[in-house]
């Protein structure tokens, strides 16, 4: 870990900076695959998998038998903590329902605005070191509340074809019935274009690796299919000081390292003392990981950062991490600074491993800088905001003549003409 002592402000900006992803190449790789997809459909999806994952499934949707299999192949206490998570993650997202509201704007004049879910979406899950079957929860918890009608997940197999029980279990849960036995940039154009067995889709969310992302960036230039966010490496940032527990701050910090080489974790402290016990703590605690390796090569691009209480969090806000741990005095009124943070953990027991998995807010969330302008996936993510109008004659009365006066001002004839005919046919009428 690199260790910057008390860094002026001026070179904040290259210690906040993240590594520049190139991903020019990457979408040469990918292009070809979207074309045999929106080619050959259903066949060209087998091919895919057959090349990238080395097997390829008969069945390309999960059968109800292969459910109840999953179902049964998971220990109950796994099945427990599954459905906790998925009570919780509910009940955060349902309480994000909004109300519709309407407002008269002028006398006669009445607007309103009502949420509709985005008819068809599409979920990805990666397979790959870790079956992230809390990725199933996340988008297919909210998904399910908004009202989408169509949803599909598409997660690939492993190498005998199959997929983890514990996603499966965690879709059905979550009330996803078409499961898709398929992963990779493959995946992605089968739900932007559609194939015999693959729905096309309206948006496509989840992590993935850098061809899935590319892959998603493309549907989304093109039109096909909105994404829900650019995704990077994933990112924690903990703001710790002398109240902290060292061995927690390090769980911390290497909960995020383990997720790969390319992970971002940034240590914020404002002692020397401090930043030495949890770096101590940290390199003790990663020995008796399993996936050291991923987790020594995150911590080799990390940093430390020493800076007086005064700036701490002007460097956090600066920063804009995906996960922002507290654990400082007074953590919850240090939590009013926060302007830029996908999500905020306060406090010394608040481990981001809880928002990952169960306490109900959303784990995907914005990455490399995003956090600026982005919030995390919510039930928004799954509807879209329609806004409606309705006006009546002494409305129109009423507004139609600055609509005019604005209309010729923006030499625009048609739109004045269209207030100018009702408002005349409305003094006939009389
Ligand atoms: N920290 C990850 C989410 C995750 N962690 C899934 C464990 N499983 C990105 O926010
Ligand atoms: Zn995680």
């Amino acid at each position: 870990m690199k260790i910057y002592s008390r860094p002026k402000r001026e070179d904040w900006g290259n210690i906040i900076k993240r590594p520049v992803q190139d991903f020019a190449a990457i979408r040469k790789t990918v292009a070809p695959i979207l074309d045999k997809v929106r080619e050959e459909g259903d066949q060209a999806l087998r091919y895919f998998s057959q090349k990238f994952d080395g097997s390829s499934p008969e069945n390309l949707l999960v059968s109800e038998a292969e459910f109840e299999a999953a179902e049964k192949a998971v220990e109950a206490p796994l099945r427990e903590a599954i459905a906790l998570a998925q009570e919780n993650i509910a009940k955060f997202h349902a309480a994000q329902k909004t109300e519709p509201v309407e407002i008269e704007t002028t006398a006669g004049v009445v607007c309103s605005r009502k949420s509709v879910a985005i008819e068809r979406v599409g979920l990805y899950v990666p397979g790959g070191t870790a079956p992230l079957f809390s990725t199933v929860l996340m988008l297919a918890v909210p998904a399910n509340l908004a009202g989408c009608k169509e949803i599909v997940l598409c997660t690939p197999p492993n190498k005998d074809g199959e997929i983890h029980p514990a996603i499966l279990f965690a879709a059905k849960l979550a009330g996803v019935k078409k499961v898709v036995n398929a992963g990779g940039a493959q995946a992605v154009a089968a739900m932007a274009y559609g194939t015999e067995n693959v729905p096309s889709v309206d948006k496509i969310f989840g992590p993935g690796n850098q061809y899935v992302t590319a892959a998603k960036q493309i549907v989304s230039q093109t039109g096909e299919a909105a994404i829900d966010m650019p995704a990077g490496p994933s990112e924690v940032l903990v703001y710790a000081d002398e109240t902290c527990v060292p061995a927690f701050v390090a769980a911390d910090l290497l909960s995020q390292a383990e997720h790969g080489h390319d992970s971002q974790v940034v240590l914020l402290t404002n002692t020397e003392e401090v930043a030495t016990g949890i770096l101590e703590e940290t390199y003790r605690q990663l020995e008796e990981l399993p996936r050291k390796d991923m987790a020594e090569g995150a911590l080799s691009n990390s940093r430390t950062v020493i800076l007086d209480k005064s700036v701490a969090m002007d460097f956090s806000n600066a920063y804009a991490p995906e996960h922002l741990i507290l654990a400082v005095e007074n953590a919850e009124q240090v939590a009013d600074q926060v302007i830029n943070a996908g999500s905020v953990f306060i406090g010394n027991y608040t481990p981001e491993s809880a928002g990952d998995y169960a306490s109900g807010t959303n784990h995907t969330l914005p990455t490399n800088g995003f956090a600026r302008t982005f919030g995390g996936v919510s039930l928004d993510s799954f509807v879209k905001k329609i806004t409606f109008q309705r006006i009546s004659e002494s409305g129109l009365k009423k507004l139609g003549p600055s609509v005019e006066i604005m209309a010729e001002a923006e030499e625009l004839f048609a739109h004045k003409n269209a207030v100018t005919l009702r408002l005349e046919y409305l003094k006939g009428k009389k």
